[in-house]
Parts: C-alpha cells; sequence; structure tokens
C-alpha cells in the first residue's frame, strides 16, 4: 500500500497512527502542502484524490482510498486487529462521536486551505487567523471531547485501549499545540495524550518523526 502523506497534516496523521496499531507497512509518498502552490493541486496527484487533500491510500491493486476516516473505517474492516472502531454499537458511536467532532467540526476549520482564505482573500491578519484556529480548536472541538470522554473509562478515550478516537485525538493535541492553544482545563484529554504517547505506533507516527519533516 502506499500513503499519500504529509508530515504535518492531521489527517494523515490519523491514518498513520492507525496503520502502525494495526501493524501495518506501507510506502510512504510524502504530497508537499505548500511547496510550489502545493503539490496537492498537481494533475498526477489530482488523479489519485480530486479533492487535493492529504491523506489517500493507495492499495495493492491499485484502489485508491481517500478521507481519513473512510480510509481508517477500511483497515478496520479488511485488518481487524486490534479493532479501532468497538463492535458494541453504542461505543461505537460514542468513539465516532468523539472522531466525527474532531474530524467533521473542527478540523476543516483550521485547515491550510481555510487559512490560506483569510490570508489571501480576506487579507486578515496572521495574529487574527492564529486567534481564529485557537478559537475553533477550543470551542469547536477539546471543550466538547473533554466532556464526552470524561465519565468514560480511562486511560485512553474509551477505556483501556486505545480506539479511533484516540487515533484522532492525537493530532488534534498536536494541532492545538502548535498554535498555543491552552489544554490546562482538560486533565482527561492531556491523560489520554500522556497514555497515548507511550505507544510505539503514535510515537512512530509523530510529525516530527516523518522523512519529510522539516
Ligand atoms: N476530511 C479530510 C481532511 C483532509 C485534509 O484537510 N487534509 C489537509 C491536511 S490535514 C490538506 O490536505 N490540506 C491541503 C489544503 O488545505 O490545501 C480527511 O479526513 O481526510
Amino acid at each position: 500500500m502506499i500513503l499519500y502523506d504529509y508530515f504535518r497534516s492531521s489527517a494523515a496523521y490519523r491514518v498513520r497512527i492507525a496503520l502502525g496499531l494495526k501493524g501495518l507497512e506501507v510506502e510512504h509518498r510524502p504530497v508537499h502542502l505548500l511547496r510550489g502552490g502545493g503539490e496537492q493541486f498537481t494533475p498526477r496527484y489530482l488523479a489519485k484524490n480530486p479533492q487535493a487533500l492529504v491523506p489517500a491510500l493507495e492499495l495493492d491493486d491499485g484502489v485508491v482510498l481517500s478521507q481519513s476516516l473512510a480510509i481508517i473505517e477500511y483497515l478496520d474492516g479488511a485488518y481487524p486487529t486490534p479493532r479501532l472502531i468497538p463492535a458494541d454499537p453504542v461505543l461505537a458511536a460514542k468513539v465516532r462521536a468523539v472522531a466525527l467532532t474532531i474530524a467533521c467540526d473542527t478540523h476543516p476549520l483550521v485547515n491550510l486551505r481555510v487559512a490560506a482564505y483569510l490570508s489571501d482573500e480576506l487579507m486578515i491578519e496572521p495574529e487574527a487567523i492564529e486567534a481564529w484556529r485557537r478559537h475553533w480548536i477550543l470551542t469547536g472541538g477539546l471543550q466538547a471531547v473533554e466532556k464526552l470522554i470524561a465519565p468514560a473509562p480511562a486511560p485512553f478515550c474509551f477505556g483501556a485501549e486505545p480506539t479511533l478516537a484516540d487515533v484522532c485525538l492525537i493530532p488534534q493535541i498536536f494541532s492545538a499545540r502548535r498554535f498555543a492553544t491552552p489544554l490546562n482545563h482538560f486533565p482527561r484529554i492531556l491523560e489520554v495524550e500522556a497514555t497515548c504517547l507511550e505507544l510505539e505506533a503514535f510515537k512512530a507516527a509523530h510529525p516530527g518523526r516523518q522523512a519529510d519533516a522539516e
């Protein structure tokens, strides 16, 4: 399999963690999101993913999957050990709710193309864009996630094993720290982070450990 990847992409980071938890090796093909106006816009990459976003996962038979959560659902179906989406339907819905809070209601608001539009089209100053990012990371995502996982058993988001919720949360925390978002009001989230970062799958997926890291 080939993962079209960018070291700092939160969405690609999710897929890297999932691959690591399942012990799967892939070839990484970096797509530089900034260089030369963005390699995601080249015809060669658009043929892989017409959305011009990373990640994309090319399977051995040439089929290309896009959207990190769809890719992870595929991996969970094709390589079910360990399961990232629990079999219990209620628990699965809770895990997906945390994942979607991050992937649908937080990350899209702070993504590169949104920041580029604010900056290049609306002429918004860099400091205001940073404030925008912090605002949505907190109010769009982490405040709710803290409440969603607080009643669940520790040390991961939902108990003794990592799930899709942890896979989505760790990259969002990385992004929060990158934009100097205060996390001190989120003890449960910080506990999950400390627990995950002890696992090799989470360590190996970290942006700083990627071959294309800058
Ligand atoms: N919902 C998509 C989001 C993918 C996404 O936004 N990727 C970002 C990097 S984290 C990207 O490729 N940005 C390029 C751009 O904004 O031009 C997913 O989960 O895969």
